[in-house]
């Protein structure tokens, strides 16, 4: 059902693209982790997501609509239309997403600290390029130390833009990651039923294929 609404959703803007003018990054491919999202995640749990959000924010019981017109760049949107696919936030249900690889990796972490009494968690999103971020391997460091309920999902479809994962990163994600002794997952599932279980941090790298371009963008001449 989730899977559906968010497939078709994004099949929607690919046939609409004359009437968009930010840059949209389809999240065709990548529904697994949303509908793990949407089976788990609470109103008041925390979710940060990046460039590439459509599906982390429905899944997050988000507005259909609310985005739609955001992306639209309507006074009716999400943010008043401010702040087009990239870097939208409802605050009503803890969800922030920001246009800059690796830009919340470490506002997840402060948060996570500051909600650690609390029964919530945070769950932080980003793509196989958010983890060539230092501020990812220091955040690491941070939630581990400090034991902090927060799960790093990382969504590996092999590609930075043109990039292939092969050309840019000499060891695997994972076993980096385990070196911090953060427990690590291959389901985003498993590793937010962990993090809600035992609040401590997790890591799940989920390893996927990108059904649609990396970015789509009206050209310059559609907007003059
Ligand atoms: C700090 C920063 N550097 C470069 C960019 C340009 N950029 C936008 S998307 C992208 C690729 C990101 O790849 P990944 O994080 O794996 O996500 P994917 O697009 O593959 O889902 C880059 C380099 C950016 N937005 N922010
Ligand atoms: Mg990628």
């Amino acid at each position: 059902m989730i899977i559906k609404l968010i497939t078709n959703f994004e099949k929607k803007l690919q046939n609409n693209l004359k009437h968009i003018f930010c840059p949209i990054h389809l999240s065709l491919g990548h529904e697994k982790v949303a509908k793990d999202i949407y089976d788990t995640l609470k109103t008041k749990d925390w979710l940060y997501s990046y460039h590439r959000n459509h599906h982390h924010y429905l899944a997050k019981r988000g507005s259909e609509k609310k985005l739609w017109d955001e992306i639209l760049g309507k006074k009716s949107g999400l943010n008043k239309g401010y702040a087009g696919s990239q870097s939208i936030t409802d605050a009503r249900i803890n969800f922030h997403a920001s246009a800059i690889v690796g830009g919340l990796i470490g506002v997840a972490a402060g948060t996570a600290f500051a909600i650690k009494k609390t029964n919530n968690i945070v769950v932080c999103c980003i793509g196989d390029a958010g983890t060539e971020q230092g501020v990812f391997w220091e955040s690491l460091n941070f939630i581990k130390l400090y034991n902090l309920p927060i799960v790093y999902i990382c969504e590996n479809n092999k590609k930075s833009v043109d990039a292939h994962i092969k050309e840019r990163q000499a060891v695997s994600i994972t076993p980096r990651v385990k070196s911090f002794k953060i427990k690590t997952f291959k389901s985003a599932k498993k590793a937010i039923l962990f993090c809600k279980k035992y609040r401590k941090p997790a890591f799940a790298e989920i390893k996927l294929k990108l059904r649609c371009a990396h970015i789509n963008m009206a050209t310059m001449t559609e907007l003059v």
